[in-house]
């Protein structure tokens, strides 16, 4: 049985829809990011940066979402082909390095803090219609980010597009990313996984 110790937050919800993917048992302990339960020094041991998510299996901790999708891939041999290990990591890197980064950034200052910043605002919400026109090209080329296959790498990216309604960019109007996403969202896995907490959360529709 897996732990999961987590938050229903984007980074979060990748790995319940990854664990629920591949059908492997697992708990989700909560991890309160906002009452600091991330500082906790016990949390810390697993996880070196304080941050949610982080998986237990056994003897065995793995902390960072991207790694910990490439472990789950690696194990149950689902969704991380090995034939195409190469285009799938470097999408995977992208959504960890800069497409969660960014967006992350947008979430702050025009969701959370809107009005605190211009130069933030203007420079992240430019960022962000960056990403959607990025990632439309691509699924204009392929069904899928790494190509006709789903993997892990939409796994990573799926849940921060979730967010679209605080982005502002206008999903509906970048044809190919709407169909992923409408795609990616219909899949039982994808609906469990994102109500990790079982508090009736939906999987946003555009
Ligand atoms: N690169 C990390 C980022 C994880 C991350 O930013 N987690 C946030 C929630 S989405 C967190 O734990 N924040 C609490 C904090 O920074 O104190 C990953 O993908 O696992």
């Amino acid at each position: 049985m897996i732990d999961l110790l987590t938050a229903n937050t984007p980074n979060g919800q990748k790995i319940s829809i990854m664990l629920e993917e591949i059908g492997l048992e697992y708990k989700v302990t909560k991890i309160n990011i906002n009452k600091d339960d991330q500082f906790n020094p016990e949390f810390r041991k697993i996880s070196p940066f304080s941050k949610i998510p982080v998986i237990k299996d056994g003897e065995i901790s793995v902390f960072e979402s991207g790694a910990i999708l490439i472990y789950l891939g690696e194990k149950s041999e689902k969704f991380y082909d090995k034939s195409e290990r190469l285009t799938i990591n470097q999408w995977l890197m992208g959504q960890m390095a800069y497409v969660g980064p960014m967006l992350g950034q947008h979430h702050q200052f025009h969701h959370y803090n809107s009005g605190k910043s211009e130069f933030g605002e203007e420079r992240y919400f430019k960022i962000a219609k960056r990403i959607y026109e990025d990632l439309d090209v691509r699924l204009g080329q392929s069904k899928y980010l790494a190509g006709e296959n789903y993997t892990i790498a939409d796994i990573a990216t799926f849940p921060w597009i979730a967010r679209h309604d605080w982005h502002d960019i206008g999903l509906k109007n970048f044809k190919n990313l709407s169909r992923w996403y409408l795609d990616i969202s219909k899949r039982e896995a994808v609906i469990k996984g994102y109500d990790l907490l079982k508090k009736g959360e939906t999987v946003p529709g555009i």
